[in-house]
């Protein structure tokens, strides 16, 4: 079927249901100007890996690094904002009750107007403290990378990205959530995840094994693709903003 055909069918899956959790990855921000953590790292960060990045063994050797990458995505996110694939999923709470889950960190879904986001692994714009937990939020706005590393201000130990590591707890509040969604919703979209990492990953693969509805949006195919309800081989911001227009065209009445 081609992407526009599986869009129809899937504007009807929505069309008919009325509680919509919504799994989102990097390929969501990708039209933003955000790198997901598949695609080689651009410029000054082409040698690293993210996992050797984002763990608290890299932060631990080597704080400044950490940071000076998390700066750089910090500009990123903030020089990119939010793009129409997340302008898409808000305005879908026009025609359907709406719970996210994300893998991202960036915040945009919130800035683009979503009502009920849970960020399965932190937010950048937080730092928290690597010892007592405090967390200050930074406004949005690019990084000064020339600007000392944080300090906590309660206890005086390194503040850290408050965002989750490889190796670290998800917060159980955002994978609870996500999880008991999972139980309430009646259709699933799933966007620009490459399902890759856990237990976030484990939530799509819930979803496919499910009685809801799975529609995922990704230009490429994945490990569940071929078991989704729709799979729409589009970017986001294209699929996305096709799928309100079919809903609005639909007349989807909440
Ligand atoms: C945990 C925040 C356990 C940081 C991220 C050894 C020890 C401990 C754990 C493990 C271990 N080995 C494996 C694990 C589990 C590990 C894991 O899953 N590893 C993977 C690599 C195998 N998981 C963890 O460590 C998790 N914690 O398990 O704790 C534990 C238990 C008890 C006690 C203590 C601990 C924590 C995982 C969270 C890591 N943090 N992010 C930061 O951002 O800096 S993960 C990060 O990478 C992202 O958040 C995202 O979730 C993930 C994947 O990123 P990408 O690949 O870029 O994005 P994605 O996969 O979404 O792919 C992009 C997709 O978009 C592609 O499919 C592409 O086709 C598509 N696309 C591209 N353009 C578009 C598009 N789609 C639509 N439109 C477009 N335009
Ligand atoms: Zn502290």
């Amino acid at each position: 079927m081609t992407a526009t055909s599986m869009i129809e069918a899937a504007g009807r899956a929505l069309a008919d249901s009325r509680r919509l959790l919504v799994l989102s990855g990097a390929g969501l921000s990708a039209e933003s100007g955000i790198p997901t953590f598949r695609e080689a790292q651009t410029g000054l960060w082409a040698k690293f890996s993210p996992q050797d990045l984002a763990t608290p063994e890299a932060f631990a050797a080597n704080p400044e690094r950490v940071w000076a990458w998390y700066r750089w995505r910090r500009s990123l996110i903030a020089r990119g904002g939010v793009n129409p694939g997340h302008r898409a999923i808000a305005a879908l709470e026009r025609h359907l009750d709406v719970v996210i889950a994300t893998q991202n960190v960036d915040g945009l879904q919130s800035a683009a107007g979503s009502h009920d986001v849970s960020e399965l692994h932190g937010n950048i714009w937080i730092d928290r403290c690597s010892a007592c937990d405090a967390e200050h939020r930074q406004p949005v706005a690019e990084a000064d990378d020339d600007a000392e590393l944080p300090y906590c201000d309660a206890c005086g130990a390194r503040m850290r990205p408050g965002v989750v590591w490889f190796g670290e707890m998800l917060p159980v509040n955002a994978l609870e959530r996500a999880q008991a969604e999972l139980e309430r919703c009646d259709c699933v979209l799933v966007v620009g995840t490459s399902n890759q990492v856990y237990p976030a990953a484990a939530l799509v693969e819930m979803a496919v094994a499910g009685p809801a509805t799975v529609i995922e949006v990704n230009p490429q195919a994945t490990s569940v693709s071929a078991a989704v309800d729709a799979h729409i081989a589009e970017t986001a911001s294209k699929a996305l903003p096709a799928l309100v227009d079919r809903l609005d065209g639909l007349g989807a009445a909440r």
